[in-house]
């Protein structure tokens, strides 16, 4: 193997569960030692600690700034600031923590509370900035399931957003979970069927939701409850209203959606952790306009790609693109309209991005 693929392959298996400081702004080859810095600078961070100090475990619920943070530890809030300590070792760094990654706070300093070590993450909700430098954007660490809100109407629903979502969360190893909201402004039912059908035949849970009528909100409910979600999507999907319906006190704020372009307002401007009063924790997050995956990922696609874990290993090629090969299940799939030539195409633009 050649030194440039063996750093490629470090870079995608299980690396932001291996890490504990990442960072997000650097190159390939800056990325390497910085990892390996933060490595170091985990090793490092115990040995360190100034004495006196009351440790608690908690985690980041707000990002302020920077260095600000506010951490939920027992049912309390306390707004903490990262020790000088890490400071100095991740200096430069634009984006040291995310909101969901668990922390240890000393509270010896009250009421100058301080973050003085950031422990492992076991996974992230990771997009990709467009354009060549693919900036990685963690949207929420240390997760069980992604919740990916659409709405059917306004703005108007994207299938092929969630493709996206549900090929991040496979290789992050999330749950992904469909919701489409505003189903009381569905026309014909027979066109949610129809789209909804493949999803839900290829296994993945899809919930039809309306904060108006009620409709499918115990369904919801049922699966947020214990569970640590994150609400993705875009904006004025309705991914704050849906959490205000089943917690009515959070009283998170929300916006119309234009008449004009049907496009939401970003009312939503940084990621809140807040536990749910029936169990868990929920991530309510800005609307993203698209969700880009980064070029390493591009052989996974063809195994992760919605419902295509069914028919893969039944390709002539292990390695099968499901594009030109002979004996490929997935396109013998998409012949016998098992998998829907929208989504077939879908896989196309997707492979063709990266
Ligand atoms: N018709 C209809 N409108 C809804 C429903 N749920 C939410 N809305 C409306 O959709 C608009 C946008 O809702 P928000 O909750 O602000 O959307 P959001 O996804 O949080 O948006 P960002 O924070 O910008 O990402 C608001 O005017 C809500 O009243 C629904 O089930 N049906
Ligand atoms: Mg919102
Ligand atoms: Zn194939």
């Amino acid at each position: 193997m050649r030194q440039r693929d063996k750093k490629r392959d470090r870079r995608y298996t299980g690396r932001l569960r291996a890490i504990s400081l990442p960072d997000i702004d650097i190159l390939d080859d800056e990325r390497e030692s910085a990892q390996t810095k933060s490595m170091r600078t985990f090793d490092k961070q115990d040995e360190s600690l100034k004495e006196g100090m009351e440790l608690v475990e908690g985690r980041i619920s707000e990002i302020h700034s920077n260095y600000n943070y506010v951490v939920e530890s027992g049912g309390r809030f306390y707004r903490a600031t990262l020790s000088g300590r890490l400071k100095q070792f991740l200096y430069g760094r634009r984006s040291v923590a995310t909101v969901g990654d668990r922390v240890q706070l000393d509270i010896s300093t009250e009421p100058d509370y301080r973050v003085e070590n950031i422990l492992p993450r076991t996974n992230a909700l990771t997009r990709y900035a467009g354009g060549s430098f693919q900036k990685e954007i963690i949207i929420a660490a240390n997760i069980d399931q992604v919740i990916i809100t659409n709405s059917w109407r306004k703005p108007l629903i994207k299938p092929g957003l969630i493709d996206r979502y549900i090929c991040i969360a496979a290789l992050e190893g999330l749950a992904p979970i469909i919701v489409i909201n505003k189903i009381d402004l569905v026309e014909y039912p027979e066109d949610v069927q129809e789209l909804t059908e493949y999803y839900i035949k290829m296994g993945y849970q899809t919930i039809l939701t309306s904060t108006l009528t009620g409709e499918g909100m115990d369904s919801l409910k049922e699966v947020l409850k214990d569970k640590d979600s994150v609400f993705s999507g875009q904006s004025g999907t309705g991914k704050s209203s849906l959490i205000n319906h089943l917690e009515p006190q959070l009283n998170l704020p929300t916006s119309e959606v234009s008449d004009y372009n049907e496009k939401g307002r970003h009312t939503t401007t940084r990621t809140i952790l807040i536990p749910w009063s029936f169990g868990g924790h929920i991530l309510d997050t800005p609307g993203i306009k698209t969700v880009n995956l980064h070029a390493d990922a591009k052989p996974e696609i063809p195994k992760v790609f919605p419902g295509f874990h069914h028919f893969a290993p039944n390709c002539y090629f292990r390695d099968c693109s499901h594009t030109h090969e002979d004996s490929c299940a997935v396109l013998k799939a998409v012949e016998e309209d098992v998998i829907p030539i929208e989504r077939y195409d879908s896989y196309l633009q997707l492979m063709d991005s990266l």
